[in-house]
């Protein structure tokens, strides 16, 4: 029986329960009590703000999970990840990519309000030894974005192995903010991911073998760390949270409960900052949250998810790090730790109660809906794509279709607004759009929450009702470089949960 996610499980849960139970305030898993402390890495800086084109060499690399032992890697122009970009609004960004692996590489601009030829789809991959310079226009508001491989039923292989990096939009507004912004000090990028290592500290990683929930890893890592300490100033930090996993749904809680505020989404700064202390975040979603740490005491941040369920179907949080394949599952432990240390200046100054103005259309400003059904139809066969080869256990449709490179989904007309609404036939699916930003309606009929008012690009959809949301393309995406949309659990994406559509 599939145990696929259900979003309910987590909404009727009991995670706050969970987190005040008594944790252990060890810092590491015990497989690590031998090894030092692991500092979180901080991606370097590459400063596309200046008009110099930023060098991102596409290459394979190996990587310490665990000190002393080796992983086979992929980056860009590093072992693991890339440099997280900087850019600016209102200024070009010039990214020049060279493909020095022996396979093709397409790397999209995740959450980017750029055309369809600069967007980096599976139209746009690069094969072996070929260089791609697309320059991108920042017309958007302050955000966190990312990129990553969008290759044609390989990206989660490839996002699996590295290729995935930050990148963060700049504007004056957020500047004059005050907002924790001391990029590595106080403005901390957060890429959660998990993995699963061999005996020999090799990836594993199959498509084929991966469950209808996708390939979800056992160990979970920050910045390619396990269980990493970040020393930081006493005072507000900034984490750019990503989640970056290929497949696993995460609830992030702090280990002492703590409230924290979530400020951004995914297209930037939300209207106000939202107090929480809980959130669940999806595949390829962003947040950005502000953790007060004046109080001088560290904060354990915990990366929970349900793989089991009781009797009832209600979820059983856990959040394992079963390094190298451990036997039972340990208590969660934090997965980062933010340690103050009161020497280093702090940003204390008080939050800002309005963030951003956030316009929402009239109701006769939409001019359609469109309604897109995600399946899970488990025919189990194989399938043809349009160039004759085979795709496997291509039972991932949307609105009965397998991704097909050779065919335009839908079409829409730049500058207007419309409604899509969104359904699932079975199971959880983090939904995402190229090109734009969207605002989150309705889920299940019911008004978004308040931390999900903000700008979106990605957006979950279960099988419990529709979710809903208004967007507007600014930008042209053509038939050579359509945009996609598709299931961000790479697994599903890789088995054709994916559609293309131009903007004209
Ligand atoms: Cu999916």
């Amino acid at each position: 029986m599939s145990h696929t996610l259900s979003r309910r499980h987590f909404l009727t849960g009991s995670s706050v329960l969970f987190a005040s139970a008594a944790m252990s305030p060890a810092l590491f898993h015990p497989a690590w009590a031998a090894g030092a402390p692991t500092r979180l890495p901080i991606p370097a800086l590459a400063d596309g703000r200046g008009g110099d084109s930023v060098n991102l060499q596409i290459r394979a690399g190996e990587w310490a999970f665990r000190p002393g032992v080796m992983t086979p890697t992929l980056g860009f122009s590093q072992n693991y990840l890339g440099p997280t970009i900087r850019a600016r609004r209102d200024t070009a960004l010039t990214l020049h990519y060279t493909n020095t692996l022996d396979e093709a590489v397409a790397v999209h601009g995740h959450g980017l309000h750029v055309p369809g030829d600069v967007d980096g789809g599976p139209q746009l991959a690069m094969a072996p030894g070929e260089i791609w310079q697309p320059t991108l226009e920042i017309v958007q508001p302050a955000a966190t974005c990312w990129y990553h491989s969008h290759t044609h039923g390989a990206t989660g292989s490839q996002v699996y192995r590295g290729l995935a990096g930050m990148i963060i939009i700049d504007d004056d507004e957020s500047d004059a903010l005050g907002l924790p912004s001391r990029y590595g000090v106080d403005d901390l990028p957060v890429i959660i991911q998990d993995r699963t290592f061999d005996a020999d500290g090799q990836f594993v990683y199959s498509l084929n073998d991966a469950g209808d929930d996708g390939w979800l890893g056992e160990t979970v890592i920050i910045n390619g760390a396990v269980a990493p300490t970040a020393i930081v100033p006493a005072g507000k930090v900034r984490l750019r949270l990503l989640n970056g996993a290929n497949a696993r749904f995460y609830i992030l809680t702090f280990a002492d409960n703590r409230t924290f505020h979530k400020v951004a989404t995914d297209g930037g700064l939300m209207e106000r900052p939202v107090p929480m202390t809980t959130m669940e975040m999806a595949p390829g979603e962003r947040c950005e949250i502000i953790v007060d740490l004046s109080d001088g005491a560290s904060a354990g941040l915990l990366t929970l998810f349900e793989d089991e369920w009781d009797e009832e179907g209600e979820g059983i949080l856990s959040g394992l790090m079963n390094l190298f394949g451990g036997g039972d599952k340990p208590l969660p432990q934090p997965t980062l730790t933010l340690v103050p240390d009161p020497e280093l200046p702090a940003n204390t100054a008080a939050l800002p109660e309005t963030l951003a103005t956030i316009t929402r259309p009239a109701e006769s400003e939409i001019v359609r809906t469109r309604d897109f059904i995600l399946d899970m139809d488990h025919d189990g066969g194989m399938h043809t794509g349009h160039d004759g080869h085979a795709i496997q256990k291509a039972d991932m449709t949307i609105n009965g279709a397998v991704m097909d490179m050779g065919v335009i989904n839908e079409r829409v007309e730049r500058g207007q607004w419309e409604r899509w609404r969104l359904l699932s036939n079975q199971g959880v699916h983090p939904f995402h759009v190229h090109g734009c930003s969207f605002l989150i309606d309705k889920i299940e009929g019911e008004a978004a929450p308040d931390d999900q008012r903000g700008w979106k690009d990605t957006a979950v959809l279960d099988d419990d009702g529709w979710t809903e949301f208004v967007v507007r393309f600014d930008h042209t995406a053509s038939e050579a470089h359509p945009y996609m949309y598709h299931c961000h659990i790479l697994e599903h994406e890789d088995r054709g949960m994916m559609g293309q559509f131009t903007v004209t």
